[in-house]
């Protein structure tokens, strides 16, 4: 049984808000165990905590829940607590007296119950799940979890972005952090990966520079989770090699609509390694069940306002509704040979492999299926490591993988205080730990017996060697100088730079050119823009003509190339777009608005709730305040939030219905034009009927034959809630879209 029982009620337990002193809460009855992990998932979608044992991540954090439910007070030492409001003085209005251990205790864990944020990737928002093997893949890789169809291995996986900090916005242009720790019964597996596939640098020799170029400048602290500075700017210009990852940055992918509808990549080529030690190259890919969609800049940047939690948030409410998101792990796989033949080096993180030259095999799927229980213990506190590594998978010589795998070991010895991180709950392996490491600071385990040595004879040589049954590092023969350099080969910036650009639809473009617009008006030195546009020469004249019309400056000489190109195997991979994935999940969890006022028509609120509910979205009926208000046939209606408190920004479509003084009450309310244009000008699945269609004239919003996400009415009430959510299914409609916005 979970030891906090109470967690799945204690939101709506009879009492849970304003508990009458002394009241013991008896938790609620056992429930009917349930084994593995679908029955944990059944459980959770009809609304019950999972089962303790069914998930082995679950039992081993068990251990250490904690749940106050119908306890008293204590001190850290177990000390009943009195009087937690007084501070023990002499007198009344004394001085307060020395000797109170028990206020002493509490400010003095108060005063340190901060630690070092992450370097990078300090704001990000974790889950719980497990990863599902489809078949086995013993012919490439022993890794234990990948060896049976229908095998279930737990996971935790953070998403993050990497700029800001810990406190910073959501909805920043950033990259997005994948990080996916997977428990598997032979040690843990950190794949931790990011939303793009390529990297801005070639070596990690040149991490903290590219890191100390996007924080916030440091003589001023500016500007917080964003790139959009001289700095950045500078140092990117100056290295060529960062051309491709800029353009996947000043795309969409950077502006994701939710962490559940982002791939994910591992970046750089791994190696499997299976029993006999043969080894084969493999690049690892998430793809998301829910499709890969993003938001406009205007959007993000209004969210960030209205909701800086925003994809926490939705990560959060989508488990909690048992709405799970899911992944499929797609994977490469391709040989030394192959990888000699290809135009550009696999070794180098600034390249993909084009799907049309290794196809993605798809091997398993991912599941979130549960919120943590505390977010510091948990997300905070997990610490993902390349280092960390399973027999069956190996590294490649990338040399950015190299920095990677001493850095993130490094880093949680400051972050979370020593060597011991190992031991905190949401890092401990499931598999048995048996070693000759000892003591430290907050070590947890208590080691039996006098041995702490290998070879041993008093322990009968226990911990023994696993040999081959161990991790045995692929044999990969090597002959060299030891040398400061790069490969011929990752002296080529532009090509797959100009294999994306091309492989965009037209408003994907039209997004890229308005994100290096903005970026670079920011810029403050005129010779850094120039720099950059010198760069985007060798991508796309195009592109290159456009951003330098958006900033007012003539075109420069395109920058040198360090090598004469090498000719592309291919101009054009579709797989790069996001419309490639439009997903298979219709409108679950899409957030649509309904418009209400005073004499609203209820019978158009029902027409369109009810068909939205049935396909799993979510409906908010939107005032201009919370609240019961009485529709036309003074059937009375409870506004959910308010045109104040949910701004159109966090909906992802919107429906207006008719009824006359409903609509003159949203004429009068600037803040109900503002939402329709606001929807109009993302994009977004609109709906307005009846006596609205003036609300919408009004606000400039036009019938347009192309435009397939906008419904004035005019086509008969039935198929239009058809074809609107046909409509929120297909999330965005860019052919309204023009730059600057009409409305
Ligand atoms: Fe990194 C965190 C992903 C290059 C050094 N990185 C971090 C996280 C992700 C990535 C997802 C957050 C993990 C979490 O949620 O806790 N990093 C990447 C990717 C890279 C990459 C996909 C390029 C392919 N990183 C990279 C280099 C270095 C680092 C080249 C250093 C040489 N990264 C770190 C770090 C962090 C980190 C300083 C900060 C917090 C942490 O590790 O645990 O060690």
């Amino acid at each position: 049984m979970p030891f906090n029982e109470n967690k799945a009620t204690e939101y709506t337990r009879e009492g849970a808000l304003d508990p009458p002193e002394g009241t013991v809460i008896t938790p609620p009855s056992e429930l009917a165990g349930a084994s593995t992990v679908s029955e944990n998932q059944e459980n959770a979608k009809a609304g019950a905590p999972p089962a303790s044992g069914a998930n082995p991540t679950v039992a081993s954090l068990d251990r250490v829940r904690i749940d106050a439910s119908g306890q008293a007070l204590t001190t850290n030492q177990g000390v009943p607590v009195a009087d937690n409001q007084n501070s023990l003085k002499a007198g009344v209005r004394g001085p307060a007296l020395l000797k109170d251990f028990i206020l002493r205790e509490k400010i003095t864990h108060f005063d340190h119950e901060r630690i070092p944020e992450r370097i990078v990737h300090a704001r990000g928002s974790g889950a719980h799940g497990f990863f599902e093997c489809y078949e086995p893949l013993d012919d490439v890789t022993r890794a234990s979890l990948f060896q049976e169809a229908g095998k279930r291995t737990p996971v935790f996986v953070r998403f993050s972005t990497v700029a800001g900090e810990r406190g910073s916005k959501d909805t920043a242009r950033d990259v997005r952090g994948f990080a996916v720790k997977f428990y598997t019964d032979e040690g843990n597996w950190d794949l931790v990966g990011n939303n793009i596939p390529v990297f801005f640098i070639q070596d990690a020799m040149k991490f903290p520079d590219l890191v100390h170029a996007v924080k916030p400048e440091p003589h001023h602290g500016m500007p917080q989770a964003a790139s959009a500075h001289d700095t950045f700017w500078d140092f990117v210009s100056l290295m060529p090699e960062s051309t491709h990852m800029l353009l996947w940055v000043m795309s969409d992918r950077a502006i994701p609509r939710s962490f559940r509808t982002m791939q994910g990549f591992g970046v750089h080529t791994f190696r499997f390694v299976n029993e006999d030690g043969d080894s084969t190259f493999v690049k690892f890919h998430w793809n998301p069940k829910q499709g890969t969609h993003s938001q406009v800049w205007d959007e993000a940047v209004k969210v960030s306002g209205a909701d800086p939690d925003f994809h926490r948030r939705d990560l959060w409410e989508a488990i909690e509704a048992g709405d799970f998101p899911e992944w499929e792990l797609g994977v490469q796989l391709f040989t030394e040979e192959q990888a000699e033949s290809f135009s550009f080096d696999v070794l180098d993180a600034t390249k993909i492999i084009p799907e049309e030259l290794v196809p993605v095999q798809p091997i398993g799927r991912l599941v979130l299926d549960r919120n943590p229980d505390n977010f510091f213990a948990e997300t905070e506190q997990v610490a993902f490591c390349t280092a960390h590594v399973v027999p069956g998978i190996d590294f490649s010589n990338d040399p950015l993988l190299a920095g990677r795998i001493h850095s993130y070991v490094d880093t949680q010895l400051t972050r979370l205080g020593g060597p011991n991180f190992h031991e905190i709950p949401i890092n401990a392996s499931i598999s048995p730990v048996h070693n000759n490491q000892r003591d430290g600071m907050h070590r947890q385990g208590i080691h039996r017996g006098r041995v702490a040595y290998e070879p041993n004879s008093l322990a009968g040589g226990c911990p023994y060697q696993a040999g081959s049954a161990g991790f045995v590092p692929f044999p990969e023969p090597i002959e060299a100088d030891e040398v400061r350099g790069k490969p011929e080969k990752f002296a080529e910036h532009f090509n797959q730079a100009t294999l994306f650009f091309n492989s965009q639809t037209p408003p994907e473009q039209a997004h890229i050119a308005a994100a290096f617009r903005f970026e670079l008006s920011k810029v403050t030195v005129p010779a850094v823009r120039r720099r950059v546009l010198s760069m985007l020469r060798n991508v796309s004249e195009d592109l290159a003509t456009q951003v330098a019309e958006g900033l007012g400056m003539p075109l420069p000489e395109a920058m040198p190339r360090a090598i004469e190109p090498p000719t592309p195997e291919i101009d054009q991979s579709p797989a790069l777009s996001l419309t490639a994935r439009p997903g298979q999940v219709g409108v679950r969890s899409r957030k649509v608005a309904i418009l209400v006022a005073p004499g609203v028509d209820a019978g158009q609120v029902e027409r369109f709730r009810g068909p939205l509910l049935k396909a799993g979205a979510v409906v908010r009926l939107v005032g201009p305040r919370i609240g019961p208000l009485e529709a036309a046939g003074r059937e009375v209606l409870e506004a959910d939030c308010s045109l104040e408190n949910e701004p159109a920004v966090v909906f992802d479509a919107m429906v207006i219905p008719g009824g006359t003084a409903h609509v003159e009450t949203l004429m009068k309310d600037g803040r109900a034009t503002e939402f329709l244009k606001d929807q109009y000008r993302h994009c977004k699945p609109i709906a307005v009927l009846g006596e609205a269609v003036g609300l919408a004239e009004s606000a400039g919003v036009l019938r347009d034959d192309a435009d397939s996400g906008l419904f004035l009415q005019g086509e008969g009430e039935s198929s239009v809630v058809a074809k609107f959510i046909e409509a929120v299914a297909a999330h965005r409609h860019f052919a309204r879209e023009k730059d600057p916005p009409l409305v």
